[in-house]
């Protein structure tokens, strides 16, 4: 599909080409893009979009500033400094594969074997084919060290997996009909905002919203009601909940009997967690769980929406598994807006086999978890045996930056014998301390297929633009340097084309709508669900039992609590009084409004948008530091520190603090990121990292 192809309005020099939005965001949006020449002028939301509804968040709407910026990487960089100090001279692409190439295979070859090379990408884009197809290829075949993309999601996923069995929940297009929201743990109007005219139409009809989180974030600010919860503890609430709702008899029994496993012992459980001893966990008033437990189960279709921020404490996973028995208790999955959602992706049947062909995987190869680069680097072995890290190959990710414990990574992305080639539209902190860096496209110069994570559309994103300079997209790159590897697998010679067209094919039957017709006419086409979609209004959870498992199993057999229970945050006074005594305050570092996690960070008018690295603190926490409104602070603790400005804040549990993110390093004061101060630690299942579960002390720089 070429640019010209594509347009859906011609006007002299003018097109509009239909496109998606490639962010790691829940929204996946459908956009309408304006070209002029070579130029893109404009993005827009789609207007017909049930869920874009007609408008892109701030971020995005700056995409074209992006794309045509005078930093962009636009041929390929070859490293002429010391490691990491950014210098860099152009070279062409026949010379930069044929170097990749030599050193790469001469890795493969050698003792340490394919398994020294290692691939490192997250969610830069979403889209199949340029964020998990060529790639996923190229490495199964050389035979690379598998990398488990644990940063973000995977412990709530195992937590909603454990208790409904899949990434499945309440559709937003019920949303309306709710007749109370809770937002709890995430920044709706930030990270989720075309969730926002659902919650509203719902509210219009009389729904109170309410928002559980630490911050007053600008979301809570604009709910019924901020519940200041303390961070690591709402599997303690939803705990403590359920015990109000089975003593007062709020319960749907009939929901129960029929459609859960586990009841019984369950009971139990919440027997254990009274609104006082609640209250003292979470800092929660006792009355007020109370209150919040009658609400809820006075309600008929409460919806409750979780996202990612409260799994990111070492009990994440269990907290998501806990809130998401709520609902199978008072039946609210029974009525559409009823229910909860963390993800909408498990129904996005989308052939992925086809495109990533797992199949060229050698058997026994071994796999590192992405959240823990730093160690994967620093330790020979790379902390889980074999060889050590000998090529690291980076793309759709800015590890120097995002990653836990970041300071460890940059002292493994500095080792001399270290070769790292880095995909990217921009000099990043991770571009800096590569060998290579290659010229991506981005998202207006490629084609890409796009699933979503918060509702039911699949969309097609058609290029606008042809690649700027030498950019090529990432699926090109890895055909070319698989090419000039000499690698002979057919897979590595599939276009783009044909790789969409595997990625539809599936007789599964909620794709029966999907097709690349279809998504070239409308540009997205919904799942083959109904609207809305109850997933388990007549129980059929994905489970082994087919119920709700308030009981699992598999839990078990993980040596796991097999019921809800609460998890004390890894740095708490229940787990580490000591450790707390010295560093009372906890961080949390959830996105900036400007940023979509590093993305956006060079783009002027957000950058500008956003000020600069900063902390906010509680008046009482910055007064007794002896902290002022504006006063440069250093944020540590035994991993490392940052600077940044601090900021008081009414609007924040005493004892927390929050620094958004995520800032490049390099744009920072001193040069480090709040991931200074993270741990590499892993949450009790999914082995996510616990970016949240870290207590810092705060001071004046001097
Ligand atoms: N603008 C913007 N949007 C984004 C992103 C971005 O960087 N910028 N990132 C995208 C990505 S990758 C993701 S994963 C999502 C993340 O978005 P969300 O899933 O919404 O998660 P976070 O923003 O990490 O955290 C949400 C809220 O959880 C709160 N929180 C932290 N700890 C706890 C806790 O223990 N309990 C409770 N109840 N609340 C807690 C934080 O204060 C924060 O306000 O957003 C996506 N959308
Ligand atoms: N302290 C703290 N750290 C966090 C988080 C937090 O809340 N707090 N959030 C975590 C979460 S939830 C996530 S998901 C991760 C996100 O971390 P990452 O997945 O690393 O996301 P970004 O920082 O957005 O970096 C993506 C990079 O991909 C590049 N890119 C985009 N499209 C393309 C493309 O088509 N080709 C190529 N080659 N490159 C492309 C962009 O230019 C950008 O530099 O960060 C995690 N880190
Ligand atoms: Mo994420």
């Amino acid at each position: 599909m070429s640019p010209a192809d594509t347009a859906i309005e011609v006007e002299g020099t003018r097109r509009v080409v239909r496109g998606a939005c490639p962010h790691d965001c829940p929204d996946a949006c459908a956009m309408l893009v304006t070209v002029e020449g070579d130029r893109v002028t404009r993005v827009q939301g789609d207007p017909a979009h049930p869920v874009t509804q007609g408008f892109l968040c701030t971020k995005v709407n700056r995409y074209p500033e992006r794309t045509h910026h005078p930093e962009r990487v636009l041929r390929p960089l070859r490293r002429v400094g010391p490691k990491g100090r950014g210098e860099f001279v152009e070279a062409s692409w026949d010379e930069a594969l044929t170097d990749i190439a030599a050193r790469l295979n001469a890795i493969r070859h050698s003792p340490d074997g394919p398994e020294a090379i290692l691939p490192y990408s997250y969610a830069g884009t979403m889209g199949i084919l340029q964020g998990e197809s060529m790639d996923r290829r190229f490495f199964h075949a050389i035979g690379a060290s598998l990398l488990d993309r644990t940063i973000c999601a995977t412990a709530g996923m195992m937590g909603m997996r454990m208790t409904v069995g899949a990434s499945i929940g309440t559709d937003i297009e019920g949303v309306p009909e709710s007749d109370l929201i809770i937002l709890w743990g995430t920044n709706t109007l930030t990270s989720n905002p075309h969730l926002w005219p659902k919650v509203l139409e719902a509210r219009a009809k009389g729904a109170p919203v309410l928002c559980i989180d630490p911050i007053r974030t600008r979301t809570a600010e604009q709910c019924d009601e901020w519940i200041g919860i303390r961070p690591g503890t709402d599997a303690a609430l939803a705990l403590g909940l359920m015990h109000v709702l089975v003593a007062e008899g709020l319960q749907d029994d009939d929901y129960l009997a029929r459609h859960t496993l586990g009841a019984d012992a369950l009971r139990a459980r919440v027997a254990e967690y009274p609104p006082a001893r609640v209250a003292a966990i979470t800092g929660i008033p006792a009355e007020r769980i109370v209150a919040l437990a009658q609400q809820y189960g006075r309600a008929h279709a409460a919806f409750i929406r979780i996202n990612y921020g409260l799994q990111r404490h070492a009990g994440g996973a269990m907290a998501v598994r806990t809130i998401a028995c709520l609902p199978a208790i008072t039946g609210h999955w029974r009525r559409a807006g009823g229910g909860v959602q963390l993800s909408s992706s498990g129904n996005f049947a989308l052939n992925k086999a086809a495109v990533q062909r797992p199949d060229l995987i050698p058997a026994g190869t071994r796999t590192i978890n992405m959240s823990r680069l730093g160690d994967a680097l620093t330790q020979p072995d790379a902390g889980v045996g074999g060889p050590p890290v000998r090529a690291l190959i980076v793309y759709n990710s800015n590890p120097a930056a995002i990653a836990p414990d970041h300071l460890r990574v940059v002292e493994g992305m500095r080792r001399e014998d270290l070769f790292t080639v880095v995909l990217e539209h921009f000099r990043t902190d991770t571009a800096d301390h590569a060998d290579w860096i290659l010229p991506a496209t981005t998202q207006l110069e490629h084609l890409d297929l796009h699933w979503s994570y918060g509702h039911h559309y699949v969309t097609l994103n058609t290029p606008a633009i042809a690649p700027i300079g030498e950019a090529r997209p990432n699926t090109e790159i890895f055909r070319r340097l698989a090419a000039a590897m000499g690698l002979d697998e057919p897979a590595l010679r599939d276009d783009d084309e044909t790789m969409l067209q595997q990625a539809l094919d599936t007789s599964d039957p909620r794709m029966a709508t999907v097709t690349l017709e279809a998504l070239r006419e409308r540009g997205w086409v919904r799942l083959n669900l109904p609207t809305p979609y109850l997933p388990f209004a007549e129980g059929g959870f994905h489970t082994p039992s087919g119920k709700c498992e308030f009981v699992s199993e598999r839990m078990a057999t993980l040596g796991l609590d097999p019921l809800p229970s609460y998890t004390p945050p890894y740095e708490s006074p229940e787990r580490d009084p000591a450790l707390v005594a010295r560093y009372p305050i906890t961080l949390i570092s959830s996105p900036a409004h400007q940023f979509m996690n590093s993305t956006f960070v060079n783009v002027t008018s957000l950058q500008r948008a956003a000020r600069e690295p900063e902390v906010s603190l509680h008046p009482t926490d910055a007064e007794r530091r002896g902290i002022r409104d504006g006063a440069r602070v250093l944020v540590a603790n035994d991993r490392g520190s940052f600077e940044a400005t601090a900021r008081l804040r009414e609007g924040i549990r005493e004892g927390v603090a929050w620094a958004p993110g995520i800032w490049w390093a390099k744009a920072s004061p001193d040069g480090r990121t709040v991931n200074a101060t993270t741990s590499q630690r892993l949450t009790d299942m999914g082995e996510g990292p616990v970016f949240y579960d870290n207590q810092v002390e705060i001071a004046v720089v001097a």
